[in-house]
């Protein structure tokens, strides 16, 4: 039996600070119609979708930040975007600033804020969601950066692990997905956590700024797109799986977003990209059986992996130096 899924990666132009809810849920309910009439089953929009990236906007007192947010989902202002999920019959792949009243770690209930993403299927029901783990910046401002990314400041890490979902049978041809977002697609380990479980498509998005910004050295413009890509490549062949993987892009406020949406096949091919600095749509069909290839040869993790011998990957979060070579 074929299984083919058709995905679409909604790529997003620019959220200006002064743009409300408002103008980006309109824009991604036109995203929504044109994705639909091009045969896509599967949205995918960028990180923190519903707003400009503020965490490069500082508050002194976080709570003056919770207009970026959502308590709710659906709420008023995101309503019209889950009728079209609906009315379009599609499944979604939502990343939002969440705010979350939930006991933490110590089982103090208290307000919670995470960098999120969800997937919402067809009928608007949330059936999957992810917290980003991997929080790039910083906490405090920095006077010494060209510009502020503060999403250690106003995220905590994500804390729901990376989850992977298989679609009920009769739906989405059964796909097994997961998400990520943003930073974590340059982290292997994220993807293999979501290998491990047989994920056959990532959804992720992200909001990637076209220069370095950390005032630390010079990184060439067009090297910011190769290792994006290059990390969502490597993670699909190394995992023999699909990734879906979009942007925000352009000039938000005069800080400019690199764009470069991309759809990866298991064997780490681009099958269809972003050209543009605008709302954008790039689609694919997707032939889940393309997964088999490398889960039952190269990457037969069950045949080859050797967990035995990753002692430093979960002992530690730094490097450690190596024993010095004793010459003799
Ligand atoms: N939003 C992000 O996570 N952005 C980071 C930037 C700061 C490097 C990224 O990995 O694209």
């Amino acid at each position: 039996m074929n299984r083919t899924l058709t995905v679409a990666a909604a790529q997003m132009g620019p959220l200006q600070k002064s743009d409300g809810r408002d103008v980006a849920v309109a824009r991604m309910v036109r995203l929504l119609e044109q994705a639909h009439h091009r045969g896509a089953e599967v949205v995918v929009f960028p990180e923190l979708a519903l707003t400009t990236f503020f965490p490069r906007w500082y508050h002194e007192d976080l709570d003056e930040a919770d207009q970026w947010y959502e308590s709710a989902l659906p709420s008023p202002a995101t309503a019209p975007l889950f009728a079209a999920i609906r009315r379009l019959r599609l499944t979604v792949y939502l990343g939002y600033a969440e705010i979350a009243h939930e006991p933490d770690e110590h089982g103090v209930l208290r307000k919670r804020r995470f960098n999120t993403s969800v997937v919402i299927g067809p009928d608007g029901e949330i059936v999957l969601k992810y917290r980003k783990i991997h929080l790039p910046g910083h906490v405090e401002y920095a006077p010494n950066r060209r510009v502020q990314h503060l999403e250690k400041r106003y995220f905590e890490v994500g804390n729901l692990g990376f989850p992977v979902v298989r679609a009920p049978a009769g739906r989405l041809d059964g796909v097994n997905m997961g998400m990520l977002i943003c930073n974590d697609r340059r982290w292997p380990e994220s993807w293999r956590e979501l290998g491990m479980q047989q994920v056959e498509l990532v959804m992720l998005g992200y909001n990637t700024p076209s220069l370095n910004m950390e005032n630390r050295g010079f990184e060439a413009h067009h090297l910011r797109v190769f290792h994006s890509e290059l990390s969502v490549q490597a993670g699909c062949y190394q995992n023999a799986c699909f990734a879906v993987a979009v942007a925000k892009a352009g000039s938000e406020d005069g800080h400019e977003l690199q764009g470069h949406s991309i759809i990866v096949n298991p064997q780490g091919e681009v099958m269809a990209r972003t050209t543009r600095w605008v709302d954008e749509l790039a689609v694919a069909d997707c032939d889940l059986d393309m997964c088999r290839l490398g889960r039952e040869t190269i990457f037969n993790f069950a045949a080859h992996r050797r967990p035995e011998a990753y002692t430093h990957l979960t002992a530690h979060a730094g490097s450690v130096a190596p024993a010095v070579w004793s010459p003799k």
